[in-house]
């Protein structure tokens, strides 16, 4: 077994890290100089907090404490969404994997989160663990699943995860039959009766003319997938408006539209009227990461931070109903209407706390639907 990954034992030991943490290693033995430091960290955008599992997994048995916002939380600019506290030495190597991990979690997660939430009440499924390393699997569709997806298509994610994969039939499918009603017939009749039928009606012909052939032929169809290539979409909408026409007219009003490649969030807002589910993929699965950083805010006790930072371990403090944050000083009094974020989840290198990706999922979504209740949709949307 020989794929290009670097070995979990070595992301532990802390070799992926950027070669100036070991040379700060090797001048701060020299001088004997090793501070009792703050280190905490933000971003200058919002998102949706995802990897703080792995981060967790990383850093235990380490001489540091650990406080941070639950997995699932949507964080505001600036606001601390993890904070470490211990002498430098014991996690300065670390900065690399940790940012790495809660980075690229993060960015999936409010990715996923958008698409949902541009979505409302239609579905979005993760469709794009293709686009990414295949060992990373398990984390995408993870951190999508916490974003807020209906469903994830990796089969691995069955194995890992513990939820069920989703999904439709590929084009190979229906070549390998060399005729789409006899692949559609041989799905029906092979696959589990529990797994919807959702035939996919764009590989010969034209989407209407397949949809019309799929109802026609097929006594049980949930669906019909849409996956047209971008040379022949002309305009998409009236292509999905002539299936959904055709399907109605038919009596077969109950027959969802599932719309996928290439789909972002435009794509959603503009066709969500027409279609049931989205499937999503690279917009998702290879979101832009989100811009962590990790910075010193405290040294022996005392407020120290670069510039464009502020000093000091803080607290963040969130109004659930308005999702209204305030930044104190940790060590100052809470405000009284608001409940702190940053929970102590490892003291002394133990794990002392855990959240499900279940609770973190739920946790997305009650922001999501306060979102929608704010009428704050489009300024998460931009
Ligand atoms: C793939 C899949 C989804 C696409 C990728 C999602 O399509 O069916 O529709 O990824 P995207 O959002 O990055 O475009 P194909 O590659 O056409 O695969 P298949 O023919 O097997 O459906």
């Amino acid at each position: 077994m020989s794929f290009l990954t670097v070995d979990e034992q070595d992301i532990k030991k802390g070799i992926t890290t950027d070669r100036y943490f070991m040379w700060t290693e090797e001048v701060l033995r020299a001088r004997k100089i090793n501070p009792f430091v703050v280190a905490e960290v933000t971003a200058p955008e919002w998102g949706v907090f995802a990897g703080l599992n792995d981060v967790l997994s990383l850093l235990e048995d380490l001489p540091v404490d650990v406080y941070a916002m639950q997995e699932g939380t949507v964080f505001f600019p600036n606001e601390p969404v993890l904070t470490v506290a211990g002498r430098y030495l014991s996690f300065a190597r670390f900065e690399t994997a940790i940012l790495g991990f809660l980075c690229h979690a993060s960015g999936i997660a409010t990715a996923a989160f958008r698409a949902k939430l541009a979505a409302g009440n239609r579905k979005v499924l993760s469709f794009g663990t293709r686009r990414q390393h295949p060992a990373l699997a398990a984390m995408i569709e993870r951190a999508a699943y916490i974003g807020g997806v209906d469903g994830v298509s990796n089969y691995a994610a069955e194995k890992y995860l513990r939820i069920k994969s989703v999904g439709t039939m590929p084009h190979a499918l229906i070549i390998s039959f060399g005729d789409q009603v006899e692949a559609w017939k041989a799905f029906d009749e092979t696959v589990d009766r529990e797994v919807s039928r959702i035939l996919l009606v764009d590989t010969y012909c034209d989407e209407k003319s397949e949809a019309i052939k799929a109802v026609e032929n097929i006594s049980r169809v949930d669906g019909v997938r849409l996956d047209t290539p971008s040379s022949r979409r002309g305009d998409l909408r009236k292509i999905i408006e002539e299936v959904r026409w055709e399907l109605d007219i038919r009596e077969k009003r109950d027959v969802k539209i599932v719309l996928s490649g290439g789909i972002d969030i435009r794509a959603i807002l503009e066709l969500r009227d027409l279609v049931d589910t989205f499937g999503v993929g690279t917009y998702i699965a290879a979101a832009k990461p989100v811009d962590f950083a990790l910075d010193i805010v405290e040294r022996e006790g005392k407020f120290a931070a670069k510039r464009g930072k502020r000093g000091g371990m803080k607290q963040v403090y969130r109004d659930w109903s308005s999702l209204e944050d305030e930044i104190r000083l940790f060590r100052d009094e809470p405000p009284e209407d608001k409940k702190p974020l940053l929970v102590k989840y490892m003291e002394g290198g133990d794990t002392v706390k855990k959240t499900s990706m279940d609770d973190a999922r739920k946790l997305a979504l009650r922001q999501m639907e306060t979102i929608r209740e704010l009428e704050r949709v489009s300024e998460f949307l931009k």
